[in-house]
């Protein structure tokens, strides 16, 4: 494995949000029919300013939606006339983010400035600002193994996931130093390509101005706002169901396919591999929240799964497995095909992974913790626990691969 972090100096961070979600209220509400699921989506088109769904609304499955503290009371009206049930998971969002701000400045006070931080000196318990992460990965090795890509951070609210994919990096280069069986093995069949952080950019924001900042900063010139979903900016099934041709909304595609840095940077890197004839054997992109294993298709819920599904479900069983095994998270992980499980999107990392240039036989969005109690605000004392069952999960995937098809 090729991997150096350059660990940037440590700052001091103010709580530089403000009040902008002041008095913001996060609904929970049951869907059980087709016409709900329509009502809220029509409804949070209209009201766009107001409404921020950090769930998708499908029939079936809660859907988490923020409601601005001047949209309540209509809110509550309408679920009242659709006879909705519903529960209030958090009273003033606000609330909740400054409880992190301030955990975190209490975590950093006393520590020192330093411009490079030895891998073991880095504080995997802590959310870390951009500075703080710098990662440049490079391709290839003397004697190249399967390549298994990981990928954090292309959502830039849901901050464990830059924070898990570099506990359980350095995790495995500890390890792998002090001669860990399990470790060396790991390291023995496969070379990890990590990207800690995709939505640079975006995630710089979540600390500076909007902690639930979704999207890329790419600016959509001629609409006034900014941002892709980079999650549907892929060349895979892109501009289909499930992403908008509205620069506006937080899943809009962007304008054509791979037209943001972010997703043509990793395109590039694959098209490398490709011409070296490496083969990707694992592609793997961290999210949070709702703790699933999702594999493809999850651009097209009519068409038939893939003719891996069965091997990718039963790799993505073992994950799981491993996941529950090591702290037995309230809800569990579960794993299946991603049409199944969650809902329909297009433009996915997940299907480029498997469709487009990686060609990567077991090719996944994992979602984190947790179900809903805090969703992108997970406080900090998850980070280790949920980095640790993520690193059994991908021991359990990566050797259940290595075991049954391995070439
Ligand atoms: O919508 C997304 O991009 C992912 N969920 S998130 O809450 N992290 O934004 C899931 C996308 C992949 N899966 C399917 N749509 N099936
Ligand atoms: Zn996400």
């Amino acid at each position: 494995m090729k991997l150096m972090f350059c660990l940037l100096a440590l700052i001091v961070v103010s709580s530089a949000f403000g009040e902008l979600y002041r008095g913001h209220q996060l609904f929970r509400i049951e869907i059980n029919e087709e016409d709900d699921a329509h009502i809220m989506h029509k409804l949070g088109e209209a009201n766009s300013e107001m409404l921020d769904f950090w769930t998708v609304t499908v029939p079936g499955r809660p859907m988490d939606v923020m409601v601005s503290s001047d949209f309540v009371d209509e809110f509550v009206n309408v679920l009242a006339k659709r006879k909705l049930s519903y529960e209030v998971i958090m009273t003033d969002v606000q609330d909740v983010i400054d409880k992190e701000a301030m955990e975190s400045r209490k975590a950093r006070e006393g520590r020192k400035k330093r411009d490079i931080m030895a891998l073991e000196d880095f504080d995997y318990s802590i959310y870390h600002t951009y500075d703080e992460i710098a990662a440049p990965g490079e391709p290839g090795a003397s004697d190249p193994k399967p390549v298994v890509y990981f990928e954090g951070g292309i959502h830039s609210r849901e901050w464990v996931s830059p924070a898990t994919v570099m506990y359980f990096t350095g995790k495995f280069l500890r390890r792998y130093m002090e001669s860990d069986p399990e470790a060396v093995r790991t390291l023995g069949m496969f070379d990890l390509h990590i990207v800690p952080l995709l939505n640079c950019d975006g995630y710089n924001y979540t600390w500076t101005s909007n902690r639930l900042w979704r999207t890329s900063r790419k600016l959509n010139p001629d609409f006034g706002c900014i941002g892709t979903d980079l999650n549907r900016n892929f060349n895979a099934f892109w501009g289909g169901e499930g992403a908008s041709p509205w620069p506006c909304s937080i899943i809009f595609r962007g304008f054509t396919d791979l037209d943001n840095v972010e997703t043509q940077a990793i395109d590039n890197h694959f098209q490398k591999l490709k011409e070296n004839n490496r083969v990707t054997k694992v592609f793997i992109d961290w999210h949070s929240y709702s703790q699933l294993i999702l594999a493809p298709w999850s651009y097209d819920a009519d068409i038939d799964p893939p003719i891996d599904t069965d091997k990718q479900i039963a790799a993505a069983g073992a994950m799981a497995k491993a996941m529950n095994e090591t702290n037995n998270v309230p809800g569990g992980y579960i794993h299946g095909v991603g049409t199944d499980i969650l809902y329909v999107s297009s433009g996915t990392s997940k299907d480029y992974g498997y469709a487009s240039t990686p060609q990567a036989t077991y090719s996944y969005t994992v979602e984190l913790r947790d179900k809903g109690q805090f969703g992108f605000l997970l406080p900090a004392n998850q980070i280790i626990p949920t980095g640790n069952e993520s690193y059994y999960g991908v021991i359990g995937m990566l050797d259940w691969i290595y075991e049954n098809d391995y070439n």
